[in-house]
C-alpha cells in the first residue's frame, strides 16, 4: 500500500506542564486504560485494586518493574525521561502475559510552549492493534473543536465515520466496530484544529 505522509508537529517544551496519567490494575487481567498518552516529564501511576499483578517494562533495555507480582493495594509511579526518541512504552504483568495483559504508554511531544493549554490535538494508537472486530482511539483535545475521525478501506473508500462534531477539550475514546469488515488494513483519518493524522490498523479475523 501507499504511505501516508505524517506531518508531526513536533513543539518542545521548556516548562512543560507534567501531568499525571492514573492507570488502575483492575481484579481480572486488565490495566485500565489500556493506553495513555503521555509527555516527556508526564508520570505513569499504576494502582493495584486487587489480584496478583506487577507492572515490567516490555522493553530492552528495561526502564521500569515494580517489582516481582504481589496481591495487595501496591501503587507504582514511572517518569517518562525528557530523552527524546521514545515514542511507545509497552508495559506486561508478568503474571498475566499469556492473558494478554498488556498495555502501552504512548510517548508525543509535549505541545505547551509556556507550561499553559496545549495548542495541538493528540492521537493515540488504535488498541488493541491488529485487532479482532472491536479497538479503541483515543484523541486528546485541548480544547472545545470540531472532530472528525473516519475509517478507510484500502482502496480509500470510508467504511465508518467515529465521530464527527463538535467536541469538548479533553480525551476521547472513540470505539471502533470491524465486526462487519472483512479482514485487512484500514486507515483512521483524524481531522481536527486545522490538522490531519493518520494511524493504521490491521483488522484480524
Ligand atoms: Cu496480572
Amino acid at each position: 500500500m501507499g504511505r501516508f505522509a505524517v506531518i508531526v508537529i513536533m513543539i518542545f517544551a521548556m516548562n512543560a506542564l507534567a501531568v499525571v496519567h492514573p492507570v488502575t490494575v483492575v481484579p481480572g487481567t486488565t490495566f485500565s486504560p489500556i493506553t495513555v498518552i503521555a509527555a516527556p516529564g508526564d508520570t505513569v501511576r499504576w494502582t493495584n485494586m486487587g489480584g496478583f499483578h506487577n507492572v515490567a517494562h516490555a522493553g530492552f533495555p528495561q526502564l521500569f518493574r515494580n517489582g516481582d507480582p504481589s496481591s495487595g493495594t501496591w501503587v507504582f509511579s514511572y517518569r517518562i525521561p525528557d530523552t527524546t526518541g521514545i515514542t511507545a512504552l509497552p508495559y506486561v504483568c508478568e503474571a498475566h502475559l499469556d492473558q494478554g495483559m498488556a498495555g502501552t504508554i504512548t510517548v508525543v511531544p509535549s505541545s505547551a510552549d509556556d507550561g499553559a493549554i496545549p495548542t495541538a490535538f493528540r492521537v493515540g494508537d488504535v488498541y488493541p492493534n491488529p485487532f479482532n472486530a472491536t479497538a479503541n482511539l483515543e484523541v486528546v483535545l485541548p480544547q472545545t473543536t470540531q472532530l472528525t475521525a473516519e475509517i478507510y478501506n484500502f482502496v480509500g473508500q470510508k467504511v465508518a465515520t467515529l465521530f464527527s462534531g463538535t467536541a469538548g477539550a479533553g480525551t476521547h475514546v472513540l470505539p471502533i466496530d470491524g465486526s462487519q469488515w472483512s479482514s485487512g488494513i484500514y486507515i483512521a483519518r483524524i481531522q481536527a484544529m486545522n490538522r490531519e493524522t493518520f494511524r493504521k490498523l490491521v483488522l484480524m479475523k
